[in-house]
């Protein structure tokens, strides 16, 4: 059988190309080092039962049921983390430095007034469910079940896609993510990132 690894996906941007909202180094740690290490670890876990190498790494997450009990716990944080990391380098793009619009427009944009109010009142929903997330984990713009927009967070590598709901757009509250720039602060990060926000990207996926 001819066998699909995962592979780390290269980044679409430079290791510098967020700077100064994120640093240059984080980028390269984040995506060289923590990505990298999801991606070897879910592939080593299905050499168990490598007929699962036939199915994408969202496959995997959207029935993890389907998943042996021996390497369950490993695709969901392994898979999770692989294709968390792969949205969250999708999803972002611009810096003072590299402009992309930013702000969302189009039917995105009705959807987000008409479910938050107003685009500021979506923006500090998200920091909100991201500032809370206690320890390790994602805050999430889903399509959730019933078709509708929703701020929600999830913990470790945990993706909203293994509850039925699709993500538009999800920020990494890890630690890794950000305190080598904010420390301790991560409010002051959740702030900062909507400047790298690649809302192209984004309104993409709210159309897929
Ligand atoms: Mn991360």
């Amino acid at each position: 059988m001819d066998k699909k690894l995962h592979a780390l996906p290269q980044l679409p941007y430079a290791y510098d190309a967020l700077e100064p909202v994120i640093s240059k180094e984080i980028m390269e740690l984040h995506h060289g080092k923590h990505h990298a290490a999801y991606v070897k670890n879910l592939n080593e876990a299905l050499e168990k039962h490598p007929e699962l190498f036939e199915k994408s790494a969202e496959e995997l997450l959207m029935d993890l049921n389907a998943i042996p009990e021996d390497i369950r716990t490993a695709v969901r944080n392994n898979g999770g983390g692989h294709v968390n990391h792969s949205i969250f380098w999708e999803i972002m793009g611009g810096t003072s430095l590299h402009p992309l619009v930013g702000e969302p427009s189009g039917k995105l944009l009705e959807e987000i007034n008409k479910t938050f109010g107003s685009f500021a009142d979506f923006q500090t929903k998200f920091n909100e469910a991201g500032t809370k997330r206690f320890g390790s984990g994602w805050v999430w713009l889903v399509k959730n079940k019933d078709g509708k927009l929703q701020v929600m967070s999830t913990a470790n590598q945990d993706n909203p896609m293994s509850e039925g709901h699709a993500p538009i757009m999800g920020n990494d509250v890890w630690e890794h993510a950000y305190y080598l720039q904010y420390k301790n602060v991560r409010p002051d990060y959740l702030k900062a990132w909507w400047n790298v926000v690649n809302w192209q990207e984004v309104e993409k996926r709210f159309n897929r």
